[in-house]
């Protein structure tokens, strides 16, 4: 661990990235596209991963482990996702995730009309309008340390066509940031939303831009930028329960600070958990009352109200997280049903197993998981 963090270290100092994230990237099924975009972020110090489909169903459980969210919509524009599996992604954004979208995520919600839920944390205005230019001049539109590390003021660079090339944005949104422009419209664009930001891109950042110098380092500080830094003041201690668990906890779960007057976000932390649910998180810089909001795996989202101090750690208690979220979009209802119902009978290293639907974690889906979901059936995270 301590090599793989030294040696993580020495590549970022390298290129002058300030933090490494972690960062899930949505698998768009060209696998040399995905190789070259996963090699990019991590050969610039980020931590990349390789996730799911694009166009299947969004696993709020899993991304809340990362810091950050590649979506990637290229090689496939034809998907929708629902409202609730979109307020997801919403979510996510406004307790601390980065988001940064290539295209044709701003045409699509633009020109097909998906993404109407989700859109709401787009920075840059959705459009129809389209083109296939061979190259891009981005000119530096808004001074940003993180945004212009190492990228020249103004570079020309080949754009990649993947049933077409560059979105025709026609402005960034009102208390968003252009980072880049292309013939005077953004090219970048970005914005705060309660504890993440978001980043879009008006390009589908194909292969030909990623061997680009100037635009592969402008595509990962992209992320470094729409990674919130964590807080770093005195936060709190207490224990997780994890309902309705046999087996061994998870290891991790991420918390997000709100300020309990205004609700302006104040930090998030992807806290590790002891096997018995002790923690120990940092807080927000500022001492004062917060809403802390915390979620892990299969469990339903807790808020309680917490109050930081200037020098201690104080003792929050217990929370109890409610079991039977299988796909982890914070409600329990019909397709977490049907996770655990596809699986039933499945026993680890079998073939209907599914670790989602073994709620209690005793490496088989049987009737007490069920039973979970149908006692837990259609409650809300908060
Ligand atoms: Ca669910
Ligand atoms: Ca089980």
């Amino acid at each position: 661990m301590k090599t793989r963090l030294l040696s993580t270290l020495a590549v970022a100092s390298a290129v002058g990235i300030a933090q490494s994230a972690s960062i899930y990237v949505f698998a768009t099924g060209n696998n040399a596209h995905d190789l070259q975009v996963v090699n990019t972020l991590n050969a610039a110090g980020h931590s990349a991963t390789l996730g799911q489909g694009v166009a299947s169903f969004i696993n709020l459980s899993v991304i809340s482990q990362y810091d950050s969210v590649y979506l990637q919509a290229n090689y496939n524009y034809g998907f929708n996702w629902t409202a609730v599996q979109q307020q997801a992604m919403v979510d996510y954004v406004n307790f601390g995730g980065g988001l940064v979208t290539a295209e044709w995520v701003l045409w699509m919600t633009g020109a097909s009309g998906f993404f109407q839920t989700m859109k709401s944390v787009f920075p840059a205005q959705e459009t129809a309008s389209w083109s296939t230019p061979a190259t891009m001049v981005y000119v530096q539109a808004t001074a940003d340390a993180k945004m212009n590390a190492g990228v020249a003021g103004s570079f020309t660079c080949p754009i990649s066509s993947i049933a077409g090339g560059t979105t025709h944005v026609p402005s960034v949104k009102a208390g968003a940031t252009m980072f880049y422009s292309w013939n005077g419209i953004p090219a970048v664009a970005g914005w705060t939303k309660g504890n993440g930001r978001v980043v879009n891109f008006n390009t589908v950042n194909g292969v030909a831009q990623l061997t680009d110098v100037n635009f592969s380092r402008l595509l990962a500080n992209s992320f470094d930028w729409a990674t919130s830094n964590p807080p770093t003041g005195p936060g709190v201690t207490g224990k997780l329960v994890f309902a309705q668990n046999i087996g061994a906890n998870p290891t991790t779960a991420s918390f997000a600070y709100f300020d309990s007057v205004n609700g302006i976000g104040a930090g998030r932390v992807i806290g590790t958990i002891a096997a018995n649910g002790d923690f120990t998180i940092p807080g927000p810089n500022v001492p004062g009352s917060y809403k802390l909001y915390v979620r892990s795996g299969h469990w339903l989202r807790k808020r309680v109200n917490v109050v930081t101090a200037t020098s201690t750690t104080p003792n929050i208690g217990t929370i109890t997280l409610a079991n039977g979220d299988c796909n982890g979009d914070n409600v329990i209802d019909l397709s977490d049903y049907t996770i655990v119902v596809t699986a039933f009978n499945g026993i680890l290293g079998s073939g209907t197993y599914d670790a989602r639907a073994d709620l209690n974690t005793d490496n088989v889906v049987d009737l007490t998981d069920y039973t979970i979901v149908v006692s837990g059936f259609n409650a809300v995270g908060d």
